[in-house]
């Protein structure tokens, strides 16, 4: 069967228990918001395949099972990630200043060249914020990734934040490429030199004393 897509991105949502993952990945996946506390367990992954420079890009986004609660995320669920989404609450204080341990952890499991983003989710709670933007933005900073307030409620950023996770990660990808293709084109051309005995440097090459003073 032909394959339906040109790159596969795993995707992962990391934060503590009640910050909205689930609502942030079903909002994304099938655009609908649930106010019911959706309980995760059982939850693997969703899909949903977008368009980015005319390529079909298939992202798996992975939602952690509850193992958020006790901190047993391990580098069996990081396996294979390609970016992480670091999501807090703003309106819980302590789900931010969290933030800094799991990029600990991250840290620990996760392939070192994973991209990351900060996500401050909830931000349509306005009358009961406790984490300014302004922070929000600092942290991510300090941490060199990219930030959004996002709501999945109301949907807003929601679309953003994971295009721009996807790209970011496409991007990578092709400069990697690039640089891959032409190191092979500059190893090729040496090689083609050196067996047709061409010096490269014709000029460093001693001349011999009786062609010299022809
Ligand atoms: N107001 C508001 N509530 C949200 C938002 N996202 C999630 N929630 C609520 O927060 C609670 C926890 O959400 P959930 O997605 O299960 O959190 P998780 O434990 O991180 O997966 C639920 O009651 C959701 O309805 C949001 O953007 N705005
Ligand atoms: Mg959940």
């Amino acid at each position: 069967m032909a394959k339906t897509y040109d790159y596969l991105f795993k995707l992962l949502l990391i934060g503590d228990s009640g910050v909205g993952k689930t609502c942030l990945l079903f909002r994304f996946s099938e655009d609908s918001f649930n106010t019911t506390f959706i309980s995760t367990i059982g939850i693997d992954f969703k899909i949903r395949t977008i368009e980015l420079d005319g390529k079909r890009v298939k992202l798996q986004i992975w939602d952690t099972a509850g193992q958020e609660r006790f901190r047993t995320i391990t580098t069996a669920y990081y396996r294979g990630a390609m970016g992480i989404m670091l999501v807090y609450d703003t309106s819980n204080e302590k789900s931010f200043e969290n933030i800094k341990n799991w990029i600990r952890n991250i840290e620990e499991h996760a392939s070192s060249d994973v991209e990351k983003m900060i996500l401050g989710n909830k931000c349509d709670m306005t009358d009961r914020r406790q984490v300014s933007k302004d922070r929000g933005e600092k942290l991510a900073i300090d941490y060199g990734v990219k930030f959004m307030e996002t709501s999945a409620k109301s949907g807003l950023n929601v679309e953003e934040a994971f295009y721009t996770m996807a790209r970011d990660i496409l991007h990578n990808l092709s400069s990697k490429t690039v640089s891959y293709e032409v190191n092979l084109k500059i190893l090729s051309l040496c090689y083609m030199i050196h067996s047709l005995h061409v010096p490269v440097f014709p000029r460093l090459i001693p001349v011999p004393v009786d062609r010299a003073n022809q």
